[in-house]
């Protein structure tokens, strides 16, 4: 495929290579970002690459990131954003002070960007995207790069549970399993439950509910994450507790951020939603968007909206 060919062409080119993604990371950005970090440092040991971006603390064991010490880091680099729709949401807003800039990501292409743009929502995932960039290109794939890739094509797509999932999907699977990283222990790690956290979600859905038309929503306050002593970096973790429920449609869970403001997450099963979270500065998927929103009020006008896409 020529667009991957260019894309380690430029790799090949640039002697620094800075590696960013969207606010708020989940396992795809992780993933994508992280994936493609040891890929480079193990097929181009010469080059001088870094990830940046916050960290979260349930994603902890997928990897850290490389601390800015300034912005001048940029100057001459090759910047590749991956898993990032829109240029608000890119975890640094340097991303166009390098020399060059590449875009790879499988959202619906809302601000098109990059000297460079790779992008196709027919991938499950960034990470998807990377792993196959990683098997085309011909490069060794290491156990670690193997579990964190596949990681977040894992949960990008709901373990092979989501729309989108292909034969080129289990395709790219299969060339990470046989990096020979334990995907056990990576299960293990996953899906670890909280004791904690399982209290705190019965309160939740003691208040969740469902609107006329079949919206579910739930709210996870900052009074329930003090009483459960939930880091304000997990509130991500609580978003699908509505999901497969009959009935109901769209999903929305509004979780409590440190700044005060709200975390929205929206999913749907049939509706798109992406316009609506686009509508209040979110963005991403057609079925599964997110937004921060200032107050309560706007999550409660948000539930009435993603109603009124129901009732027609
Ligand atoms: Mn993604």
């Amino acid at each position: 495929m020529e667009l991957i060919s260019k894309i380690v062409k430029a790799i090949e080119e640039h002697k620094k290579i800075i590696l960013l993604r969207h606010i708020q990371p989940d396992g795809d950005a992780y993933g994508s970002q992280l994936g493609l970090k040891e890929l480079i440092k193990t097929n181009y040991p010469t080059k001088e690459v870094y990830a940046f971006g916050e960290e979260v603390n349930y994603l902890k064991f997928i990897g850290n990131f490389d601390q800015m010490e300034n912005e001048e880091v940029f100057n001459g680099a090759l910047v590749i954003v991956t898993d990032c729709g829109n240029v608000e949401r890119i975890d640094n807003q340097n991303y166009n002070k390098g020399k060059t800039l590449i875009k790879i990501d499988h959202h619906p292409d809302a601000t098109p960007y990059g000297d460079i743009s790779w992008v196709d929502t027919t991938f499950t995932s960034a990470s998807e995207m990377i792993g196959l960039l990683a098997i085309q290109a011909k490069w060794i794939i290491t156990p670690q790069a193997g579990k964190v890739i596949y990681h977040g094509i894992c949960t990008d797509s709901g373990r092979f549970a989501f729309g989108g999932i292909t034969s080129r999907t289990f395709q790219v699977c299969s060339d990470l399993l046989n990096s020979g990283f334990d995907i056990h222990e990576l299960y293990k790690s996953m899906y670890k439950k909280n004791f904690q956290h399982l209290k705190l979600q019965a309160e939740v859905m003691q208040t969740a509910n469902v609107t006329l038309h079949g919206v579910g929503y739930s709210f996870l306050t900052k009074e329930l994450m003090e009483k459960y002593e939930v880091n304000y970096d997990d509130n991500g973790k609580f978003s699908n507790l509505l999901k497969d429920i009959e009935n109901v449609h769209i999903w929305l869970s509004f979780s409590a951020r440190i700044d005060g403001k709200w975390r929205v997450e929206f999913r749907s099963t049939g509706v798109p939603i992406n316009e609506l979270a686009i509508k209040w500065g979110g963005g991403g998927h057609l079925q599964a968007s997110g937004a921060i929103v200032e107050t309560i009020e706007d999550c409660l006008a948000i539930v009435e909206e993603a109603n009124q896409l129901l009732a027609v």
